[in-house]
């Protein structure tokens, strides 16, 4: 079971590596739709940091492959001193996006913590996209496609030195799960790095428990596991809430076991919640179905067990 700990919430409200507007409510629809009341009816100790702020979306095209990149910049330097300042203090940071370049500032943070604490780093990334793109492979231009790329090195200087130390992780402590849209140049790229990808293919062949069991088999009692969890990982006909859906995603009672098995480990140190986009969606249905879905990540079980 994971040990309760000290959760703070951290809203980053913009989607200003996004090619559709709207992440930037993500936060307001998590805190809506209940996030810290039910994280506290599990007993953990929540508090609500509120949102950063950061420079404004200008809506402009790409130029030299990156849209937006120096408020990107901005904004990821924002969210990782955030996320540092909380794991610095011996609390959890969840990171309520915002769209997933963010991913770059708080895992950066996440890294950095690591290094200071002598602890070793996994990241699950579960997501419909690799995000392994560079501004020469990227079809947008888009920063949220490229994350991961920048956290092993590969990015523009201002991106890529964030976290003090380039490379901020390396491939071989990143688990991705749930992959089914990879762009062509990013694929070989993926090969390239040698990532290690469980995409929706192994999942049918496999099911969700072996991909887990693998995916957690190099946990230790040093690791400090993080969860970037990307809505659009899960399948759009639960939910419809995110601007870039692939279809044929984990089904629900699958998402659920993901999170289930997550939760069994007791290393979860971190997350990020990322992408969801309340302008797309219905009733706040996908803000509900991903709340459900972090409360199985502490220790919800939808079986009888004790
Ligand atoms: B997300 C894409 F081309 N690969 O780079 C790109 F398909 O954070 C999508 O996973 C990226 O939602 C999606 O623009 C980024 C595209
Ligand atoms: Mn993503
Ligand atoms: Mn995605
Ligand atoms: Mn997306």
């Amino acid at each position: 079971m994971t040990k309760l700990r000290n959760v703070s919430l951290i809203g980053a409200p913009t989607d200003i590596g996004a090619g559709a507007r709207g992440a930037s409510m993500g936060p307001e629809a998590m805190r809506v739709a209940g996030l810290a009341e039910a994280l506290r009816a599990r007993g953990v100790d929540v508090v609500d940091r509120g949102n950063l702020s950061g420079p404004a979306n200008p809506w402009l095209p790409p130029v030299d492959g990156y849209r937006h990149l120096n408020e990107v910049v901005a904004w990821n330097q924002a969210v990782h001193e955030a996320v540092y300042a909380e794991l610095k203090t011996g609390r959890m940071p969840i990171l309520l996006g915002g769209d997933h370049c963010l991913g770059l500032g708080s895992i950066s943070a996440v890294a950095r913590h690591c290094r200071d604490a002598g602890k070793k780093l996994r990241v699950l990334w579960l997501d419909a996209h690799a995000d392994f793109n560079t501004s020469v492979l990227t079809p947008s231009g888009n920063i949220h496609g490229m994350p991961v790329a920048c956290l092993c090195g590969f990015g523009p200087q201002a991106l890529i030195e964030i976290g003090g130390h380039v490379p901020a992780i390396q491939a071989k402590w990143v688990r991705q799960i749930g992959i089914r849209s990879v762009d062509e140049g990013e694929r070989r790229f993926v090969h390239e790095q040698d990532l290690e990808v469980f995409d929706m293919r192994f999942i049918d062949e496999m099911g969700m428990r072996h991909t887990m069991e693998l995916a957690l088999a190099t946990l230790d009692d040093n690791t400090h596991l993080h969860v970037s969890f990307d809505v659009d990982f899960l399948d759009p006909v639960m939910a419809p809430g995110v601007g870039t859906t692939v279809p044929g995603g984990p089904t629900y009672r699958e998402a659920h076991l993901c999170m289930e098995m997550i939760a069994d480990t007791g290393r979860m140190a971190s997350m990020d919640l990322m992408e969801l986009n309340p302008a797309l969606d219905e009733k706040n249905r996908t803000a509900l179905v991903a709340l459900d879905l972090i409360e199985s990540l502490f220790g919800k079980s939808t079986l009888m067990r004790k």
